[in-house]
């Protein structure tokens, strides 16, 4: 078995390493590229984090699996052994164009179950952290249960692009939720939606598309204070694929599900 203690002990080390290293970058020039599309963005920033921890997890850890957004680590079509999943900038848009409101993600699995999830916000210098069975905390101080909000006092972290015409969604699903609920947000970075979620200042999350690198922490965190995260169907989310998101305090996430999500019928 793998000591989870010692491997949460070096991520801890590391995450905040390339969090300083992050810090550091900011007086330099970023070389911005595009991926899929022009909103699409990744700087070497985001490349050079992915391969620094690649660098320090297979040194230490030949025998891990990697699962990185911007494609160092390994090619996975399975989760045995420990596998990190990892999100060198979650919220790369945040980090081009306002220097704040993005992370650093790190969600680390066992045999398919997740152990160990570190959420940096590396300007504000927080950083949440879950080791499975042992609480959430954030800088070492510990979160609370989640409990049960009604929508009409609840704050649900929603992009308004999936209320009007798109690909994914169709645009009235959605929209009676938000006229109903007390207020919307939107962050940009699904690691930060997920930890507002684990520290109560939203209630809700959803999103018609996420990759495992955006989920593989938060919902280990969530799930620890007894949120719920599924997809927008109510299935369990899978870690090897794109998947839609619907994370929730307990209660509400049902709520949801059953009078905005029709149980998943749409
Ligand atoms: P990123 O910044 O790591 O790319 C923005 O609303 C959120 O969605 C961010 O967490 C962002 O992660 C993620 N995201 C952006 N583009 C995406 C894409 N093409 N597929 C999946 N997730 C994406
Ligand atoms: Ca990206
Ligand atoms: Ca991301
Ligand atoms: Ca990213």
């Amino acid at each position: 078995m793998a000591n989870m203690h010692e491997i949460d002990t070096y991520a801890k080390q590391w995450i905040k390493e390339a969090g300083e290293r992050i810090r550091a970058s900011f007086p330099n020039t970023l070389n911005i590229k595009t991926k899929s599309n022009p909103n699409d963005l990744v700087t070497n920033i985001d490349q050079e984090t992915e391969q620094y921890f690649i660098e320090k997890i297979k040194a230490t850890y030949p025998e891990h699996k990697i699962l990185g957004e911007e494609g160092y680590g390994d090619e996975l079509t399975q989760l045995s052994g420990v596998v990190w999943i990892i999100d060198p900038i979650d919220g790369t848009m945040n980090f081009i164009h306002q220097q704040r409101n993005f992370a650093i993600s790190i969600g680390i699995y066992e045999e398919g179950v997740g152990k160990i999830g570190l959420i940096y916000d590396v300007v504000l210098d927080e950083l949440y952290h879950v080791f499975k069975g042992q609480g959430v905390f954030v800088n070492g101080e510990e979160l609370q249960p989640l409990d049960s909000r009604a929508v009409s006092e609840s704050i649900i972290a929603l992009n308004a692009t999936w209320v009007t015409e798109n690909r994914r969604l169709p645009p009235e699903l959605l929209s009676p939720l938000v006229k109903e609920a007390r207020g919307t947000r939107s962050y940009g970075s699904a690691a930060l939606e997920m930890v507002y979620l684990a520290s109560g200042r939203i209630d809700a999350y959803i999103t018609p598309r996420l990759a495992p690198w955006d989920f593989a922490a938060g919902i280990i965190m969530v799930e620890e204070l007894g949120g719920v995260a599924t997809d927008l169907r109510g299935e369990t989310l899978d870690l090897l694929n794109q998947s839609s998101v619907f994370v929730a305090r307990p209660g509400l996430h049902n709520e949801i599900m059953h009078r905005y999500l029709k149980d998943g019928r749409w």
